[in-house]
């Protein structure tokens, strides 16, 4: 349309540097969100060099180790990945509200994208879904939504 000014991302890689942030809980789920991530990274021009993989125990660790990531300039994206699944766990809200939470808060103060690939599930069956099958795996997906933003931001 004529007159109207429109900015968006393109999707290339190419060149940067991301870190990808993953916990240990559940890793079995975890494993196939990493591989997503790296998946999606690569075949949009990442070379493996631009990738750093840091493990952490779980979700509820994501926040802080985002915000050192974020805050020391080396990184221009990040992506957060986890799984938490209901199951028998009381811990379950406590842990899936801190880390959305805390990883919203890190990414508005710190201007550094997170790609939000934290599965929060009922149980086992639906994190299974979400990490390469049926339903599509979350941790590409949060890549290509951090990419996307990175690519906005640099034009506003
Ligand atoms: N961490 C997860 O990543 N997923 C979970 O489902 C989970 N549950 O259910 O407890 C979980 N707990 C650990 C938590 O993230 C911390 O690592 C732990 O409490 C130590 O601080």
């Amino acid at each position: 349309m004529q007159h109207i000014k429109s900015i968006e991302g393109q999707l290339s890689a190419k060149g940067l540097r991301i870190a990808l942030v993953a916990g240990r809980f559940n890793d079995i789920i975890v494993d196939r969100l990493i591989g997503g991530a790296v998946d999606y990274l690569t075949r949009h021009g990442l070379a493996p060099e631009g990738i750093t993989i840091v493990r952490i125990p779980g979700a509820f660790e994501l926040p802080i180790v985002c915000q050192k990531l974020a805050k020391s300039g080396a990184y221009d994206g990040i992506v957060a990945l986890g799984a938490v699944i209901r199951g028998a766990t009381p811990h379950f809200d406590f842990v899936a509200n801190e880390a959305s939470k805390g990883l919203a808060q890190v990414s508005l103060e710190s201007g550094v994208p997170i790609g939000f690939g934290l599965l929060t599930t009922e149980n086992i069956e639906q994190a299974i879904e979400r990490a390469g099958s049926k339903a599509g795996n979350k941790g590409a997906d949060a890549a290509s939504a951090m990419l996307e933003t990175i690519r906005v931001l640099e034009q506003i």
